[in-house]
């Protein structure tokens, strides 16, 4: 074996050196699209991206007869082959290099195999059982110092005075902060994208310059870590740490767009891989309607599809099927390598119905439980529900896509919670559920990075905030928080909703404002409650009670009734709700701490404290 595998390099440097003689330009390899596969794979074989110089007229052929290798096509300019790979199942976890040979000469593409991960404890993905809490993780934690100054980037794009400059937080910060998520009780973290961007500095006389990547939505590439926040080898760490205390991770994906930065951008694999070029584009006027219509003016239609996000996001096209394997399978990969129990798909409704579908599923296929959740921005249900998976759109698609971000309820709890509508817009906004094939695959979100933060709004206060988390704890659907809301942090819009975790505030000690104790103490006991209650995960939600300033509902199961009551109003308010809407015997009794309320005649009697919510098991 190792003397027929010498023959044949031995072979390949002849070849190059007559080569030489003959002064043909010698093929280089600078880069591969994915660098690793795994055997009895869903995908196979797997269509390498090979990055390179001189590759025209290319064979790529393997040393070993385990890995079946064809050269599918290269493009005009000798930069780009697309290369199959049929991995034999029998094939061990190990390096595979190929040989890449022309005319010129010849190179070696690194490749390997690697091992699967164990099904039983990765690929979890996500149901109402869990609590989500997003990370910026630029913003988070500062675990390691050593990666905030990288050698290609200028000092000012580290810069804690600049809210668009990096600010250190890392992989290595989330992992020391572990334990702090066992404790609050949150059970899945979603990390923002954590591929590499650029290290640089953008710079311009706008008021938004200088400004930097650090929120990740800029890939340069779709297969590397970003280096400020660790490497590939730490992503590993974080997921199996993650896991053994319990909490699953999301990753960021951005399948619609680059940026700007990215070496495609100069020299794309295809004339057909973007939408476009830097020079020629579209922009996206952001018609998302014409994106549920079906009358929608077709030139509406491909705009919004078609059109970049900014100037410096290059928008990727789908509809060119090598476009779209590459990113099915760059999902593939990420999953596989990490062990992440679920996606988190940002601006999915830019993207083709069809492609949604196809991604979908390609995750359920190789990773049966893994679960996406797609970014549709909308507070119209009748477009979030467009976009869930489980009906067939007018369009003949199910996207199959496991969950949608619930912006509409979102928009109604700001705004009940507020005082700026009236609590009846909670059950108006949830009757809207009916247009899902079922609301309680819908993540709720309770603000995000791009959303101002509750303590921020106009008619906040922390009683307020309070009673928004703990709406958001206790409806249908899979809970989001996001990082900092649970210490009453403030924000307006990005970047200042983006400030800094402040570190001390990761102990119990650093916590020291009345509202950082309170709420952190306050969203604790709800994501308790909703662990130790599976009616707050799974039971049936039933509207009892609403008024302007009150809404009251249960989640029941058949051997579980918890009763959750909001009142917003100054002072304390009695309410009387017929038993039988649940169901309910006389002497039935409820507790919320020494909050009781007892079924008699037919009735429960409850007596809601001013500005709170309760919860009553
Ligand atoms: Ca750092
Ligand atoms: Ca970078
Ligand atoms: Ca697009």
């Amino acid at each position: 074996m190792t003397t027929k595998r010498h023959k044949k390099i031995l072979l390949i440097l002849l070849c190059l050196f007559v080569a030489n003689l003959a002064n043909a330009q010698i093929p280089t390899v600078t880069k591969v699209d994915p660098p690793s596969w795994w055997a009895k794979h869903t995908i196979s074989p797997v269509r390498l991206l090979v990055r390179g110089t001189n590759l025209n007229g290319a064979k790529v052929s393997s040393l070993n007869s385990e890995l079946r290798v064809s050269t599918v096509s290269v493009n005009e300019k000798g930069t780009y082959a697309f290369v199959d790979v049929e991995i034999s199942p029998s094939l061990s976890p190990g390096k595979y290099p190929l040989v890449l040979a022309n005319r010129g000469g010849s190179t070696m593409i690194p490749f390997g195999l690697e091992p699967p991960l164990n099904a039983r404890n990765n690929f979890q993905g996500i149901t109402t059982d869990d609590v989500i809490y997003l990370i910026m993780t630029d913003r988070f934690a500062d675990g390691d110092p050593s990666n905030n100054a990288p050698k290609d980037a200028p000092p000012e794009a580290n810069d804690r005075n600049n809210p668009r400059s990096f600010h250190g937080g890392d992989l290595r910060g989330v992992i020391n902060r572990l334990p702090y998520l066992k404790d609050l009780g949150v059970t899945a973290i979603w990390l923002t994208p954590w591929y590499d961007n650029w290290n640089g500095v953008n710079r311009c006389d706008k008021p938004w310059c200088p400004n930097t990547y650090y929120h990740g939505y800029h890939a340069i590439d779709y297969y590397a870590v970003e280096d400020r926040f660790g490497d590939l080898a730490t992503l590993r760490e974080l997921v199996q740490k993650a896991h053994s205390l319990g909490i699953k991770v999301i990753q960021d994906q951005v399948a619609n767009h680059v940026g700007a930065r990215h070496p495609w951008v100069t020299d794309p694999p295809l004339p057909t891989w973007f939408h476009g070029t830097l020079a020629n584009h579209q922009l996206n006027k952001f018609q998302n309607s014409a994106l549920l219509s079906p009358h929608a003016n077709p030139l509406d239609v491909r705009n919004t599809l078609d059109g970049w996000f900014s100037d410096d996001l290059p928008d990727m096209n789908q509809e060119e099927p090598e476009v779209a394997r590459y990113e099915i399978q760059n999902a593939l990969w990420w999953v596989g390598v990490t062990g992440i129990d679920g996606i988190r798909q940002d601006t999915i409704q830019y993207m083709p119905r069809f492609f949604i579908r196809d991604l979908s599923n390609a995750l359920h296929r190789q990773y049966p439980k893994l679960w996406m959740v797609g970014e549709v921005f909308e507070r119209d249900a009748a477009q979030t529900a467009f976009f869930i998976g489980g009906h067939t759109g007018w369009d003949s698609i199910d996207t199959k896509l496991d969950s949608v971000f619930d912006f509409a309820l979102w928009n109604a709890s700001l705004l009940a919670f507020t005082n700026r509508a009236s609590m009846r817009l909670l059950p108006h906004q949830l009757k809207y559920d009916a247009l899902y094939p079922d609301a309680s695959k819908l993540t709720v979100l309770a603000n995000n990075h791009d959303t101002m933060r509750f303590m921020s709004l106009e008619g906040a206060s922390l009683e307020r905030a309070m009673m928004h988390v703990a709406f958001v704890l206790s409806v249908r659907g899979i809970p989001q928080l996001y990082a900092g809301e649970e210490i009453a942090m403030q924000g307006r819009e990005d970047p200042d909703n983006r400030r800094d975790f402040p570190s001390e505030a990761f102990n119990s000690e650093g916590r020291t404002t009345e509202e950082q104790k309170r709420m952190f103490a306050w969203t604790r006991e709800w994501i308790r409650l909703r662990r130790e209650h599976a009616a707050f995960r799974t039971g049936r939600l039933i509207d009892l009670y609403a008024d302007d300033e009150t809404y009251v509902f249960a989640r029941q199961l058949p051997t579980d009734t918890v009763i959750v009551a909001f009142n917003r109003a100054a002072k304390e308010k009695r309410i009387e709700i017929p038993a039988s809407s649940l169901g309910l015997a006389n002497n039935v009794l409820f507790r919320s701490g020494s909050l009781h309320a007892l079924v008699t005649h037919g009735e429960l009697s409850l007596t809601l404290p001013a500005q709170s919510a309760v919860a009553l098991e």
